[in-house]
């Protein structure tokens, strides 16, 4: 009898899928990558009849959508043999836990994209004050993680979990897109700590082998 599909991502190398790629790579967890041309909305339309908003990434397993990276990480940490990687709610940072997980798109990445759109991609249409404000937004928007880290290697239950894929990812995103100088000493530390890890090295390499097997170009960012 054949088995039920694997879960499909649907991404672009370096995105915000990142977050799930890593997160599967750190648990185990068995996903088919699936990677789109930037920005699919544009580049392939169909994809609207998957997710109405265009973006990426698109989590599809059975009859679920999930369109969150943070809560796509989450869930592949929960549907995984990985305990380690979620703080419980019997654990006394479960609230710091889904705190920082959500703070990581909502807080840290929503301006860092604002950021990229209007001072980077749409540079001379006369938005790029606008978008060197939110990079400032997103500088000081760094103070809650930078203090959190001031005692600690990771953000909860002192160790890593998927609120330090949700929010390490942010930084990651912050060095390659030129808003490195935002970051503190030991935030450069703790992204350091971070990608320095296997599960981080192998999700990047997965998600460069499947944009060349797909016949794209490398990561978006
Ligand atoms: N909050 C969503 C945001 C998803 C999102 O906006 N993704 C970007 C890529 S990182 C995208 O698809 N941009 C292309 C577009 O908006 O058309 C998440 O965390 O996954």
């Amino acid at each position: 009898m054949e088995g039920a599909a694997k879960p499909k991502l649907y991404t672009c190398a370096g995105s915000r899928g990142l977050r799930a790629t890593w997160a599967a790579e750190e648990a185990g967890f068995d996903l088919e990558l699936k990677m789109l041309p930037f920005p699919p909305r544009f580049e392939w339309p169909e994809y609207l009849e998957l997710n109405p908003l265009g973006t990426v990434p698109l989590l599809v397993d059975g009859e679920s959508r999930m369109t969150e990276s943070c809560a796509i990480a989450h869930y592949v940490a929960l549907r995984s043999d990985a305990a380690q990687l979620v703080v419980g709610p019997q654990e006394s940072d479960f609230a710091a836990y889904l705190d920082f997980t959500y703070h990581a798109d909502a807080t840290l990445t929503f301006p860092q994209t604002v950021y990229l759109r209007f001072a980077r991609f749409e540079k001379g249409k006369g938005l790029e004050e606008a978008g060197l404000a939110y990079a400032r937004w997103f500088g000081a928007r760094l103070a809650k993680v930078e203090q959190r880290l001031e005692d600690r290697d990771f953000l909860c239950a002192d160790r890593f979990t998927v609120a330090d894929i949700c929010v390490g990812y942010a930084l990651y995103l912050a060095r390659r897109i030129g808003l490195e100088d935002h970051l503190t000493p030991r935030l450069v530390q703790y992204v350091d700590r971070l990608t320095d890890r296997k599960g981080f090295k192998a999700a990047v390499a997965r998600e460069a082998a499947a944009a060349q097997a797909a016949g794209l170009g490398g990561a978006v960012v």
